[in-house]
This record gives structure tokens, C-alpha cells and sequence, in this order.
């Protein structure tokens, strides 16, 4: 099981505790990025997991590239080079405070790097995934560049892609992002979102109003899923479900939609108490590949996938800290969200 992925690694800075900004002497350092946290989640299950990016030659640049050596990401593919490692700024919040996001990313290495960077046929040797979001893309056009030559490379070689929508509106319109997701969709066989993404980035919206009751029921995620299968010729959608109908009630599950078998699958739904939710969508990517990589059904995968993101959102920072063992106990439990 070789997995590349290929995004921005980023210095992540925040306050202790839950403070705010404007109270912090000291701001911790760590680092994240979407598909940098699907690459951690791959690695600490087994997989060989190999993360693409650009990073500066100076000190923060090693930096970012020792936080993932030291969960055993394969760095060897990342290109050194530019003179900026992004940042962003995160203040976590608890109960009826949400958290506040600051990006400082602009002029990063691998916002100003060129297709031309990244030799793909050298990096899918012996790989059978490819993995990125629309973080990627939303970068600026020559990372839509980027993003298509690898669809393109690993198409040829017959790898797998996968796609997390993961529409950012701080970094793209709408309009850019239909227009770059559109282009690059054509190419992915599985694709994952939310009912957010799918509205933001394509206008998809459950299309009968009468099964649309203030909040999406099954059979609206299922038209969601369905309506991106149709689209785009998707070999799997999944629907990642977060329903909180107020601060001290996280609800988590997901759908995966199995084109071929026409199966719809809902996972167990857990209540969540959030200690992090930064890369809980990336943890439920790296645990669908997985899952997938591994043979494992339709719902056995959803399963698995919800029960890595349910563990992350227990773990501070941006990376999944649990091991296979972990997932695999909550993934086949009873639904109580407790391990047993
Ligand atoms: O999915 C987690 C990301 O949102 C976080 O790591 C920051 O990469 C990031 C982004 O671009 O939003």
C-alpha cells in the first residue's frame, strides 16, 4: 500500500489553553495541512505514505519536514526550494465559542512553486493512490496546473485518486473553485465531501425540497452523493455528516455511496467532545484509503473511516495520533462512541 499525497505543510501557531489571541504571551508551534494530515494518518496505520509539497532549504523548512519524518511520511519527494513556509493561525474554541482560523500563507514555497517542480513519473513509481483536496488548487492557477499533471500522470499508471473537496472560501470564490474543481474531478474516482463543500464549490443541494426538513435526512445525502456520482463518473462519494444542534452536542457519521453496487452506507453515529477538530476531515480521509487499500466493504470502510476522525477530534493538532488497533476496536463497537 503506497499512498502519495500532495498539498502545503504549514507552521500552525496558537495560544495555550483556550485562550484568545489578543490574551496570548506565547503562542505554541506546530504543524498541519490537509493533505500533510491524510499522509500521518496512512503512516501510522502501516502504509508507506509519501507527502509532495515545496518547502524552503533553511531551518523552518527542515523543521516541517522532521514533523512528518518522525511519524514515518516518506519526505523524500518534497522539493526544497522558495523562501516562505506558510503559517496559520488557529484559536481554539470551546463550548459556544467556535474556533478562529487566520491564514498567513501567501508567497509560501509552494504557492509560488511551478508544475515543472514536480517530476510525477518519479513520484508514482510503485504507488497505488494519489490523494489531494481542493486546499491544493485553491492555491493559485499553476497549483490547478500542479494538480491536473498529477491526475494526469497517475491516471496513465492506473493509481487511484482521491479528492476531498474541502472548499476554502478565505483562499477562492466559488466561481474559481466550480471552475479548477470541475477541471480536475473529471479525473478522480473517489471524492469526499460535505454537504457545505458540494453546495459551495458545484451548487449541489438535495434536490426534492420535500425530503429537505431544515437539515438534510438520509435521502438527501444520498441525492448529494448521487448528484456528484452522476456529474463527474465517481467510482465512490462519501458524505461526511456533522450535526450540532448546539455547542455541547457534536454529532459524527458519514455516508459512503458505492457507485457500482448502488450501495449507500451509513456509518454509526458518535457524540463527540471536541478537544480538536482541525483535520477531522483529513483523518476521515486517511481512514477511508485505507480502508479501501485494505479490501474492506462499503461499510466497513465508512465505519473505519468515521471511527479515525471520532478518535482524532479527541487529540491535539492537526495530525491523527491513533494507531490501527485503536480504529479498528471503536470501528467495531457498539456505536456507543466509547471504547470498549
Ligand atoms: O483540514 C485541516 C486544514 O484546514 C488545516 O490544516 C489548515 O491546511 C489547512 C487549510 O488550508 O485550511
Amino acid at each position: 500500500m503506497k499512498v502519495v499525497t500532495f498539498g502545503e505543510l504549514m507552521v500552525r501557531l496558537q495560544p495555550y489553553n483556550y485562550e484568545r489571541f489578543v490574551q496570548a504571551d506565547h503562542l505554541e508551534f506546530s504543524f498541519g495541512g490537509g493533505e500533510a494530515n491524510v499522509a500521518v494518518s496512512l503512516a501510522n496505520y502501516g502504509a508507506d505514505a509519501v507527502f509532495v509539497t515545496k518547502l524552503p532549504a533553511h531551518a523552518i523548512g527542515q523543521a516541517a519536514v522532521n514533523s512528518l519524518r518522525r511519524y514515518g511520511v516518506d519526505t523524500s519527494k518534497i522539493v526544497r526550494g522558495g523562501s516562505r513556509v506558510g503559517i496559520y493561525y488557529n484559536e481554539k474554541g470551546a463550548s459556544q465559542r467556535g474556533s478562529v482560523c487566520i491564514y498567513d500563507r501567501a508567497h509560501s514555497a509552494i504557492q509560488e512553486s511551478q508544475p515543472s517542480d514536480f517530476d510525477w513519473d518519479s513520484i508514482f513509481e510503485g504507488v497505488n493512490w494519489f490523494h489531494f483536496t481542493g486546499i491544493t488548487p485553491a492555491l493559485g492557477p499553476n497549483l490547478v496546473e500542479a494538480c491536473e499533471e498529477a491526475c494526469k500522470a497517475a491516471k496513465a499508471r492506473g493509481v487511484k485518486i482521491s479528492c476531498d473537496l474541502n472548499y476554502r472560501g478565505k483562499l477562492w470564490t466559488r466561481e474559481q473553485a466550480r471552475e479548477a474543481m470541475t477541471r480536475l474531478c473529471q479525473y478522480v474516482d473517489v471524492c469526499i465531501s460535505n454537504e457545505e463543500d458540494a453546495k459551495d464549490v458545484f451548487g449541489i443541494e438535495a434536490e426534492a425540497t420535500d425530503i429537505y426538513a431544515g437539515e438534510l435526512n438520509h435521502e438527501g445525502y444520498k441525492s448529494v452523493a448521487k448528484q456528484l456520482a452522476d456529474k463527474f463518473g465517481f467510482e465512490k462519494v462519501a458524505i461526511t455528516l456533522r450535526e450540532s444542534h448546539s455547542a455541547f452536542d457534536n454529532g459524527w457519521s458519514a455516508m459512503l455511496y458505492d457507485v457500482a453496487s448502488g450501495e449507500y452506507c451509513f456509518s454509526k453515529k458518535y457524540n463527540l467532545h471536541i478537544i480538536d477538530r482541525v483535520g477531522g476531515g483529513d483523518s476521515f480521509g486517511g481512514g477511508l484509503i485505507y480502508a479501501l487499500l485494505s479490501g474492506k466493504s462499503t461499510q466497513e470502510a465508512v465505519e473505519f473511516a468515521v471511527a479515525a476522525s471520532a478518535l482524532k477530534h479527541s487529540i491535539e493538532g492537526d495530525y491523527n495520533m491513533v494507531t490501527l488497533p485503536e480504529v479498528e476496536k471503536l470501528a467495531g463497537g457498539d456505536g456507543s462512541g466509547r471504547i470498549q
